[in-house]
């Protein structure tokens, strides 16, 4: 795992979150709920780019369409796409950014990114707003974990043998940032689904 604290300041940040906007406005976020059981997330969610990763009760899936207006995602804004270009050391551009909003009291449980044909590729994750607790094991569930905190403007890589490790939001705490004028927390995660 790579962790790069404060790679973006706060200009390159104000930069993506108008980005962000634009694309919130025509790609709205939604409320993703789990596979079979239907419950729904704490976090919502949208997609950029050709392909967006989606929840629902058939499963988890990328489809390149959004699942309630059935329009194609909006493409990766070029100030998102030149985090990917500068850390990733891969070939080829990502094809979907997972958009999560954290509002108030969400949280993410333990996962694995592994929905994507390509795990040569990395994922690259770039935190904005108030500061969230992070936590990663490895490769198995159930094994040792850490904690790390992600604030505003740093970026995170899993890559390598950290592709496959399991993580995920334990909170986010409140009022850490002025980033978002109401607060809460975004995290964009940057991948490659399919194989080149
Ligand atoms: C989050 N991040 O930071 C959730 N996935 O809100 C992720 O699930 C994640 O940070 C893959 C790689 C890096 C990540
Ligand atoms: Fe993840």
């Amino acid at each position: 795992m790579r962790y790069l604290p404060e790679f973006l300041d706060r200009h390159a940040q104000e930069q993506v979150l108008r980005d962000l906007r634009e694309a919130v406005a025509v790609a709205p976020l939604f409320t993703p709920v789990m596979p079979r059981t239907g419950k729904p997330f704490s976090v919502r969610m949208t997609n950029l780019g050709p392909l967006g990763w989606v929840s629902d009760k058939a499963g988890y899936r990328y489809q390149a369409s959004h699942p309630e207006l059935s329009t194609p995602w909006p493409a990766i804004p070029v100030s998102v796409l030149a985090v990917w270009n500068r850390v990733s050391n891969y070939a080829h551009p990502p094809e979907a950014c997972l958009v999560n909003f954290y509002g108030g009291d969400a949280k993410m449980g333990l996962h694995q990114d592994r929905d994507e044909e390509d795990f040569e590729a990395p994922v690259v994750s770039i935190s904005l707003g108030d500061t969230a607790l992070f936590r990663v094991g490895g490769a198995t569930r159930g094994g040792k974990t850490r904690s790390l905190k992600l604030a505003s403007g740093d970026v995170l890589i899993l890559e390598g043998a950290s592709r496959l490790a399991f993580h995920g939001i334990d909170r986010v705490i409140g009022g850490s940032s002025t980033l978002l004028k109401d607060g809460g927390r975004i995290n964009l995660t940057l991948r490659r689904v399919t194989n080149p």
